[in-house]
């Protein structure tokens, strides 16, 4: 189902050697890039493929805790799960402004995720099958979301490194009410802490493989670690969220499913057992469990909104003319 999307296929550069120095004299000194700035294409194209993946992964990820909102056990509780939700609605905006101001249009983006040319987070292809995965999808899910997009924050695009410190802030908050949910619950009946340790159980890998293949296998760290469009490769941003969460699991009293998770002296951090990198590609390659359904439903909310998006532009299309009339 995926492959690499027409949008932002390919890296290559055809520009100049001198061109290219000049480009990245300007990132070695930290110059933020602007839209209209000269850019080789291959950087622009790999931001747009990010960027693009990105804003798809915050939409799509509204289907697996917005099927949870009418089962929410308190108001308290769907008020909080509302917010989040409606907040990962406006991260994808943001998302998709940014990739526009390369060059790139919503609706084509959009066709590229329908068409499964475009990807999105592996972790939105797994169900959610208890309240305690609405606490585990923010602790874990929105933690590892947040170790990754801090460093996205310095990022050298401009519009992507500032959409990002809202993000940031806001996946802060989704971590928290994550967190105090499965505290809840191990805090609480026998049954809720199997519940939230089911929760983890289903939940720790998929969560250390959204931060993308093995260094060895990633075949875009290399050039966007030199465009400081990622500051951290894939395996030092899992380390770090492993290292920050084995501590939280502990408080918790909730065990991760890793036999091999061992601290190591050495190295200052946590060693742990081997990632299924097999389960990982079938997932990436569009044949994870919820696949299916994740697309379907955006294709509903993408043709159910046609109307919508025809008026607007009707209505813009009317104050245009009826403005170049009055003048
Ligand atoms: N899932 O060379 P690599 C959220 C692809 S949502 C699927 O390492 P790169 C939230 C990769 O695209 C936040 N595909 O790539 C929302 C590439 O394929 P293509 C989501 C993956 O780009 C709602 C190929 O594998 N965060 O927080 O250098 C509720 C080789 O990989 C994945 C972002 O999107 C994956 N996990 O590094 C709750 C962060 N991993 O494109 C929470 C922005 C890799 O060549 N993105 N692939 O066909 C990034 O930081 C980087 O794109 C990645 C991958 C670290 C993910």
């Amino acid at each position: 189902m995926y492959s690499q999307g027409l949008i932002g296929a390919d890296g290559r550069t055809e520009e100049t050697p001198e061109f290219l120095a000049r480009f990245q004299k300007r990132i070695d000194a930290e110059e933020k890039i602007e839209p209209k700035d000269e850019m080789p294409e291959g950087y622009r194209r790999t931001l747009i493929r990010q960027i693009g993946q990105h804003a798809h992964s915050e939409i799509v990820g509204m289907l697996p805790e917005g099927n949870w909102i009418t089962r929410a056990p308190s108001l308290r509780r769907k008020a909080a799960l509302l917010a989040k939700v409606q907040d990962e609605g406006g991260h994808g905006l943001y998302l998709y402004s940014a990739a526009e101001t390369l060059g790139v249009s919503r609706e084509e983006m959009t066709e590229e995720l329908l068409s499964g040319k475009a990807k999105y987070s592996s972790i939105f292809n797994y169900p959610t099958l208890s309240w305690a995965d609405m606490g585990t999808i923010g602790w874990l899910v929105d933690g590892a979301a947040i170790m990754n997009q801090i460093p996205l924050c310095r990022c050298s695009f401009g519009p992507y490194a500032r959409a990002m410190i809202r993000v940031c802030k806001e996946e802060s908050f989704h971590q928290r009410q994550g967190y105090e949910i499965v505290m809840t619950l191990a805090q609480g009946t026998p049954e809720q802490k199997a519940m939230a340790q089911d929760s983890l159980n289903r939940w720790w890998w998929p969560s250390l493989m959204m931060f993308g293949p093995h260094d060895a296998d990633s075949q875009h760290s290399d050039q966007s670690m030199a465009w400081k469009i990622k500051r951290f490769t894939n395996d030092e941003l899992r380390q770090k969220f492993i290292d920050a969460t084995v501590p939280q699991a502990e408080y918790l009293g909730l065990t991760i499913p890793d036999p091999d998770l061992k601290w190591n002296e050495d190295k200052g951090g946590y060693d742990h057992g081997p990632i299924d990198w097999d389960e990982f590609w079938r997932v990436v390659k569009g044949h994870g469990p919820m696949a299916k359904d994740r697309i379907k439903a955006r294709k509903k909310a993408w043709d159910d909104g046609a109307w919508v998006r025809e008026a607007a532009l009707a209505h813009a299309e009317k104050r245009r003319a009826r403005k170049i009339a009055a003048e």
